[in-house]
């Protein structure tokens, strides 16, 4: 099993050597791997050659969503959607995080509750990029309601009540900037160059 892993891996890292020698060099493999900062939008833009549209936002599998294993399966559906995981980690969220997170809605009659569900274990936090992330991770992940959640949507499919929706996702651009601050460290975020770009994206010229 673990030959047949580093075969595998081996057989990757060759691959990526010789068909793209110039683009995906060694050197130019780890000059991506550094730290982003979390305004990072300019950057992103200056290192893809496409413009415009390319977004970031926080998704956050809720304790629920942990706790009945869906990690795995919300994690692939951005993947499979064609976004960039930029950060991930597992974390006990705080009643300080919480009460800036839904700084909204800290005079709603639920919030106490929704703080006792959001604190009732680990969530997953990520941060997904790509073009137009944050209004289409909010349409995969569907209405606050999962009783209004057409199905396809992440809480349509995994989820029944408005008090356990099993996922976030920011609902703006500022939101998305200002909920990934709260929840990642700016080198907490990777810069990474997906091999796959260009059959994700048209690129300009
Ligand atoms: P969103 O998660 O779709 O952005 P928000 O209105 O921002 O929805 O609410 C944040 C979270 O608060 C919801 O995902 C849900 O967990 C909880 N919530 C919202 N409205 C209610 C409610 O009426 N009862 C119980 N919990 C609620
Ligand atoms: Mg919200």
């Amino acid at each position: 099993m673990i030959l047949s892993q580093t075969c595998v891996f081996k057989s990757i890292l060759q691959h990526g050597r010789c068909f793209t020698r110039s683009r995906f060099s060694e050197k130019a493999l780890v000059s991506k791997f550094t730290s982003a900062p979390l305004s990072s939008g300019a950057i992103h833009r200056a290192q893809s050659s496409f413009t415009g549209g390319v977004e970031r936002t926080l998704v956050a599998v809720k304790p629920d969503g942990v706790q009945r294993r869906y990690v795995g399966q919300i994690i692939q559906r951005f993947e499979k959607r064609g976004f960039k995981l930029v950060g991930l980690k597992m974390l006990q969220a705080s009643d300080g995080l919480l009460s800036q997170h839904y700084r909204e809605l800290v005079k709603k009659p639920f919030y106490p509750n929704l703080v006792d569900y959001m604190t009732s274990g680990p969530v997953v936090a990520m941060v997904w990029e790509g073009l137009n992330v944050v209004q289409s991770s909010r349409r995969m992940v569907g209405p606050t309601n999962p009783a209004e959640a057409p199905a396809g949507t992440v809480r349509g499919d995994l989820s029944l009540h408005v008090s356990r929706n099993v996922v976030h996702a920011s609902d703006s651009v500022e939101g998305a900037e200002r909920e990934i601050q709260l929840w990642f460290e700016g080198k907490e975020l990777l810069n990474w160059e997906c091999y796959d770009h260009s059959l994700t994206y048209k690129e300009d010229k």
